[in-house]
């Protein structure tokens, strides 16, 4: 019986490791080194492997990130469960990387990047956190862990989910009819959403006029939320005053995309988070011996919502 992974070479062989510690009695495979295609029970990949057929007994598909939206679930036999992360580890770094969004925002250091360029020694108006509110779109998993980081800053939060939330300390908005209400008084915006027919482009010129003006936006969802042409225009106009993105498409952007240069963005190479062998491992085994005994794994993506 063994475990194919598929990704980054470096942390697969951290999850060697930890495997060989942890459960012995399943044989460890580094792609491309498979071994025999009838041992394979579980696929732990970032990418879709094609060709799902030449693995018969295949059990379980695990993504090795918290989104799916690579994949083609058409292309998955429909007896093959795929699982999302859902792990310590991918939280606490996304937390981190909004908190330091959100603080660079509301601390100014996107003029303060500009001033410096120019040698210019200007103090722009302090306020505090908690007069600051940030919108989180989407409360799943890391929307509702980023609110309650940034609440225990002192930042006013609330957030914007499908269905209805609740979360201490946290307004908590849901559906198309609460949306324009909660996107007017969101002074900073995080995308943390799955990318799915309905959330595509959901970032647009008709959504950032429902902001308040001057509000920034923080994407750490998915390229294809984003209409960049919408966003440039509406920092061009001041509707927006800044933008942190770390998630593009294509990734990287192309060379001479407006992006790159505009100076009221920042940008990361899709780094906000990332899944970590150490924790990552107890979900993964938990999850393989949940689904021997006939237990509902954890993260199991439902194919109708498409995440
Ligand atoms: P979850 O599935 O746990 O949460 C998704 C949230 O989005 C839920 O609250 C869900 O609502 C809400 N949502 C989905 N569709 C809609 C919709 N149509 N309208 C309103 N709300 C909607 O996902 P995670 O929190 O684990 O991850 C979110 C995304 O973050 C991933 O899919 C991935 O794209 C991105 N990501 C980015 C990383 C990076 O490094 N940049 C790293 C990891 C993830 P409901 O609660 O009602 O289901
Ligand atoms: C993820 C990601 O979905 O890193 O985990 O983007």
């Amino acid at each position: 019986m063994s475990f194919v992974y598929n990704a980054d070479p470096e942390r697969g062989r951290e999850w060697q490791r930890l495997f060989a510690q942890r459960a012995p009695d399943i044989d460890f495979r580094l792609w491309p080194d498979i071994g025999s295609a009838e041992e394979v029970r579980y696929l732990g990949t970032w990418a879709p492997v094609e060709d799902l057929a030449r693995f018969p007994n295949l059990e379980v598909v695990f993504s090795l990130g918290a989104g799916v939206d690579q994949f083609d679930l058409g292309s998955i036999p429909s007896h093959v469960p795929l699982v999302r992360m859902q792990e310590s580890g991918i939280v606490a770094t996304m937390q981190e990387y909004v908190a330091m969004a959100v603080l660079a925002l509301h601390r100014n250091l996107v003029d303060y990047i500009a001033q410096q360029r120019s040698e210019t020694w200007q103090a722009l108006r302090v306020r505090p956190a908690s007069q600051c509110r940030v919108g989180i779109l989407g409360l799943g998993q890391l929307g509702a862990a980023v609110a309650q980081h940034l609440t225990g800053l002192g930042f006013a939060c609330q957030g914007w989910s499908r269905t209805r939330r609740q979360l201490e300390d946290v307004a908590c908005f849901a559906g198309g009819d609460e949306l324009p209400r909660f996107l007017s008084t969101s002074q900073v915006l995080v995308c943390l959403m799955p990318l799915t027919a309905e959330t595509r482009g959901i970032l647009n010129a008709k959504l950032f006029t429902q902001l308040p003006r001057g509000a920034s936006l923080i994407n750490v969802g998915r390229g294809l939320h984003l209409v960049a042409a919408d966003l440039l225009a509406a920092l061009d106009s001041g509707q927006l005053s800044a933008a942190v993105l770390d998630v593009f498409d294509p990734e990287p952007p192309p060379v001479d995309h407006p992006l790159w240069h505009h100076p009221s963005v920042l940008i990361t190479p899709h780094i906000a988070s990332m899944t970590q062998p150490e924790s990552a491992i107890e979900r993964v085994l938990d999850n393989i011996a949940r689904h021997r005994e006939g237990r509902e794994m954890v993260g199991v993506v439902d194919r109708q919502r498409g995440y």
